[in-house]
């Protein structure tokens, strides 16, 4: 059987990054696409010649084309522009939704069966700006963000436990940004929740605030130290797990932002939920229960994910 074809759509930090994780853990042969010339070419070239000492067998080459991309299986998203110091998520919505439209086009062009993961930000948006411009199924377009939230979430609770980070299993629901919603009760150590931790002396209240709040500004802290760039490890990382999910039919229990209609009250909405991830893509959005804060904070990060998407709309009015 022939490998699975895996398109990434920008071959920027993060791009490049996905495509060694991807050779590494052989998911497929890989298509770096970028406007800038020579980029893919070479970080392909770069990643391919690592072969023969990481021992992967993956094809990996780099283009200007879509038509490059024919009959990719995944087409992972990270094209724009990412935010430098002093910028938000969303002062990259006026550039990256021109950027949409043309990767939306391309990929409906040339790989309308894809499972499309979106990265580039303000996410919630731009997955949502995506789907509008490709019109592929909204089950097969999907934004990563919870998988990276929950894994920052998830670091440092580890580290404040001393306690491996595989024991540690973390909830965060909501879009992408300053409203996130990191829920503690959800969230366990080898199924003890949060709340009995801090009644049982592991940490205190006040610890635990305080990495709820680390975890909301996760994404500027390491913008703050790089000072050129934002995040592109642990964004890769994470993007890979939920592709690894597709292609694998592992039907993972991942949040993301996904399409949700019906659930949570909302009618045809991109916003971060927990999903399984299987080979039908998003095959199921789990619906939890919320108390009256958990509700009250989602409902904010879903009031800003609609701000964001009615500017697209003023600036675009195709959408
Ligand atoms: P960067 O290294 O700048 O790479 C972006 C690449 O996109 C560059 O190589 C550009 O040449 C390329 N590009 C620009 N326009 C186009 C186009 N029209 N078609 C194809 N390629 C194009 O950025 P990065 O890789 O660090 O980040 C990429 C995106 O991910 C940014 O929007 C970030 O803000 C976003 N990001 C999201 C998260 C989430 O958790 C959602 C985390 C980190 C970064």
């Amino acid at each position: 059987m022939a490998r699975p074809k895996i398109a990434l759509i920008g071959a920027g930090q993060i791009g490049g990054t996905l495509a060694h994780l991807a050779a590494l853990k052989e998911l497929g042969d890989v298509v770096l696409f970028d406007i800038a010339e020579g980029i893919p070419e070479g970080k392909a070239l770069d990643i391919a010649e690592s072969g023969p000492s990481a021992k992967f067998d993956a094809a990996l080459s780099g283009t200007q084309s879509y038509e490059d991309i024919a009959g990719a299986d995944v087409c992972i998203v990270t094209a724009g522009v990412a935010r430098k110091p002093g910028m938000s998520r969303d002062d990259l919505l006026g550039i990256n939704l021109k950027v949409m439209k043309s990767v939306g086009e391309g990929i409906a062009a040339h790989a309308p069966e894809a499972f499309v993961i979106c990265i580039t930000n303000p996410l919630d948006a731009m997955v949502w700006a995506l789907r509008e411009f490709s019109g592929l199924p909204h089950e097969k377009v999907c934004g990563m963000a919870g998988v990276l939230d929950s894994a920052r979430f998830r670091h440092f609770l580890a580290d404040e436990f001393n306690v491996s980070m595989k024991d540690v299993t973390a909830f965060v629901l909501g879009g992408h940004g300053d409203t996130m919603v990191p829920l503690v009760r959800y969230s366990t150590v080898a199924g003890i929740p949060l709340p009995d931790l801090v009644k049982m002396g592991w940490t205190s209240q006040e610890k635990l605030d305080a990495i709820v709040q680390r975890t909301r500004d996760g994404g500027a802290e390491i913008v703050g130290l790089l000072k050129t760039g934002s995040a592109f490890y642990a964004p890769a990382t994470s993007a890979i797990e939920m592709a690894e999910s597709y292609l694998k039919d592992q039907k993972r229990v991942l949040p993301c932002a996904a399409y949700v209609d019906g659930a949570y009250g909302l009618n045809g909405f991109y916003v971060g939920v927990p999903t399984v991830i299987g080979a039908g893509g998003i095959e199921r959005v789990v619906e939890i229960s919320m108390n009256k804060d958990e509700q009250t904070m989602f409902d904010n990060s879903v009031n800003a994910v609609k701000g964001l998407v009615e500017a697209c709309k003023g600036i675009d009015n195709s959408l």
